[in-house]
């Protein structure tokens, strides 16, 4: 046996791919180094606080948000929405880091969808006890681009719906490193996140951090 199989076998065990349902790609282990990539979340929390978000309902998430790149979401009054500036500061959003758009770009592509220029990362925090319920997302402009999202620190389970609300979900464990692409007839699904487990991660320690790339505007 050469080294070049051995290397190859390491390197399946790390990473490998997982189809979840037409045009959803789970790419298990994809984060090889998750170290500069919470060095690039940290860095943008340090210029834009996470925060509450606020439902159209009036109702507080548990999740903290916060966001980079051109665009981010805020929530309002007047619902949710992209904007150039972030109302918790005044100031337009911190550039996204380019280790984030290095790895966006790479789990598009690794998932088939080839020139992916995310212009907004959502950044989602998730404690012990957090979740977030099943919704779409449809404030982004073009469908057609994929939502990536890498999953950091401590695990969750992950639903997945249909096109409408009502329909029966499927849950999905997502551990640290795991990303997954969802483009085509997927992307309209409806998604959530079941409430955090107690748990700690060595990187992140009792947390779970959600990155969601789009092309939003
Ligand atoms: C499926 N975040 O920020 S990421 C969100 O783990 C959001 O923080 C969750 O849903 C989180 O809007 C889930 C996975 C995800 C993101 C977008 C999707 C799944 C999706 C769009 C269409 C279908
Ligand atoms: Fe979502």
């Amino acid at each position: 046996m050469t080294f070049d199989l051995f290397d190859s076998v390491a390197a399946e065990v790390r990473q490998w791919q997982e189809p979840l349902a037409p045009g959803a790609l789970v790419l298990r282990g994809f984060v090889a180094d998750a170290a500069p990539i919470l060095a690039a979340v940290h860095a943008v929390v340090a210029q834009a606080p996470l925060r509450h978000m606020v439902t159209p309902g009036g109702h507080r998430m548990s999740v903290t948000t916060t966001s980079c790149g051109a665009l981010g979401w805020v929530s309002d009054d007047a619902g949710y929405r992209y904007a150039a500036i972030d109302p918790a500061t005044g100031r337009a959003w911190p550039v996204m880091p380019g280790a984030l758009v290095a790895l966006a770009a790479d789990a598009a592509e690794s998932a088939g969808y080839s020139g992916f220029i995310p212009d907004a990362c959502l950044i989602n925090r998730y404690e012990v006890g957090a979740r977030m319920s099943l919704h779409q997302d449809r404030n982004e402009r073009d469908f057609r681009a994929p939502i990536v999202s890498v999953s950091l620190g401590i695990p969750a389970i992950f639903q997945i719906g249909g096109m409408r609300r009502n329909e029966r979900a499927l849950r999905v464990p997502l551990a640290h490193g795991d990303v997954v692409v969802w483009g085509g007839p997927s992307r309209m699904r409806f998604h959530g996140v079941l409430p955090v487990k107690p748990g700690s991660h060595p990187l992140s320690g009792p947390q779970r951090i959600n990155l969601t790339f789009r092309k939003a505007g």
